[in-house]
């Protein structure tokens, strides 16, 4: 078995007993890694002023080996800021309006890319097969062979990607094409989003889509596919039964005797659709006045991105929201919304989610989307909670069990949230169980293994 070379933005190290259990997606990579050998390799996160950052710092843990290499400031600026978070994530979250474009972090996203080339090159053997991951990371490929590399090289795209008319809007789109046709395989979360990329492709007359999912472009030929990325179901599930005994789910429990819990997780982002999901709760309790002082809506999102203006202002806009409407309905003795502006434990996590009669997901636009899936694996069989899924998630494609929603629809999304409060038991356990047992099935490993065997075929 070739060995597997992983390349991420960040990378996450293994973990230390007593840190919390990593996110499913490091479980999995990590799992592939020490199966078949090889080196994950990314961002350390630090940046300092010097010209040339430090050397690539290494540590072997079993049989991965983990690659950090810092970056200059000038380079966060414009490739992790600048490029990647104002310019990619909003076009690819079909956000025109909240691109900015400049010519600095355009080539800076470009140069870190070369960068990142230069470091990884003279770690890798001739059969190595690389997995490059996300759109920080795009025009890897096309550096990789540009320095004469003739390796396997996959790339997937965790968040969605968008129909040409809105990716053109993008001065250097013809790049960005232009570099997933270095890849082998190029793999998106559905086929909503395949089918943009290839459809773009054909469309603007610059590829061709050709039997048995391989596209051509730019005098390459490479293999386009979906793959939908899972948890690790059935590990998470175990946490959440388990977390019935932890003090700190214990006293939410206690906390929210007698009302029904809704629950949002998210991290505060523009396009995971919170000032929505908060209009729709208002909405929700104003045209519903049994509900009052029966429900309590808890809502988890963790700052992140706090350098782009956009995040920043949003966090004072959230945090506004959830006043506004805690002082408009809310009365002595209750508090329609709590609202936690940071992160919290996994197993806590797993176990509110459990407590939650409604997991609240409703994204105006998101890749995949593992809340919902995480919700979902974290129920009581014999009581399983509701999930209202906004049809915008990657997701909603594969968890058919949910109440599917418009996120725009304020009226519509309330309406789904009397409708989960309101639903049978019957309903509730028909509908978890067919998306629990999709979850069990598709869980991230098998995510992770459908991606390496096409790309070992490929
Ligand atoms: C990108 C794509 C795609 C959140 N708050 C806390 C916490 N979380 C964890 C959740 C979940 C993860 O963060 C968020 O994952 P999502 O998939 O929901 O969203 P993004 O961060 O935007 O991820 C997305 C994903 O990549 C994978 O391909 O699904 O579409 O945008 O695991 O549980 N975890 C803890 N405390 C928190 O407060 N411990």
């Amino acid at each position: 078995m070739s060995r597997l070379v992983v390349v991420s933005n960040r990378v996450t190290l293994p973990q230390k007993s007593g840190d919390a259990p990593a996110g499913g997606l490091a479980v999995a990579l990590q799992a592939a890694l020490e199966e078949r050998g090889g080196i994950w390799m990314g961002w350390s996160g630090k940046s300092s002023g010097a010209k040339e950052p430090a050397p690539l710092a290494m540590q072997t843990h079993g049989n991965i080996t983990y690659a950090l290499t810092d970056l200059t400031k000038t380079d966060v600026e414009e490739y992790y800021h600048g490029f990647a978070n104002r310019v990619l994530w909003p076009i690819c979250h079909y956000r025109l309006d909240l691109a900015e474009y400049g010519r600095k972090e355009m080539a800076g996203y470009f140069r870190v890319n070369r960068f990142f080339a230069h470091r990884l090159a003279p770690l890798l053997r001739e059969d190595d097969i690389i997995w490059v991951h996300d759109y920080h990371l795009i025009p890897l490929a096309a550096e990789l062979r540009q320095m004469g590399l003739k390796n396997r090289i996959g790339f997937f795209l965790h968040i969605p990607w968008p129909p040409a008319d809105v990716l053109f809007t993008m001065p250097v789109h013809e790049e960005i094409m232009k570099g997933l046709s270095h890849y082998d395989l190029v793999g998106f979360q559905t086929d909503h989003d395949l089918a943009n990329f290839a459809g773009g492709l054909v469309r603007e007359g610059i590829g061709e889509a050709l039997e048995g999912g391989k596209l051509t472009s730019y005098g390459r030929t490479f293999k386009g596919g979906f793959y939908p990325i899972g948890i690790e179901t059935a590990a998470f599930a175990d946490y959440a039964k388990k977390a019935a005994t932890n003090l700190i789910v214990r006293k939410a429990k206690q906390s929210v005797e007698g009302r029904d819990l809704i629950i949002g997780v998210d991290r505060l982002d523009y396009s995971k659709g919170i000032t929505q999901r908060l209009d729709a709760f208002e909405h929700f309790v104003k045209s519903n006045p049994g509900h009052h002082n029966r429900v309590t809506y808890l809502q988890i999102t963790p700052k992140s991105r706090s350098e782009v203006p956009e995040y920043e202002q949003m966090q004072r806009t959230v945090a506004e929201q959830a006043g506004r409407v805690n002082g408009a309905i809310g009365t002595v003795d209750w508090v329609p919304i709590r609202y936690i502006n940071r992160s919290i434990g996994r197993p806590v996590l797993a176990g509110l989610y459990r407590l939650a009669r409604i997991g609240l997901v409703t994204p105006l636009r998101d890749g995949m989307n593992l809340v919902a899936k995480e919700y979902v694996a974290a129920q009581d069989p014999e009581n399983p909670g509701v999930l209202v899924l906004s049809r915008f998630a990657g997701a909603a494609r594969e968890l058919r069990g949910a109440l599917l929603v418009n996120p725009y629809d304020i009226e519509g999304t309330a309406n789904a949230i009397a409708r989960g409060i309101n639903m049978p038991l019957e309903e509730r356990q028909e509908r978890w169980g067919r998306m629990m047992e999709h979850l069990l099935e598709h869980d991230v490993t098998r995510w992770c293994n459908d991606f390496l065997r096409d790309l070992t075929a490929a």
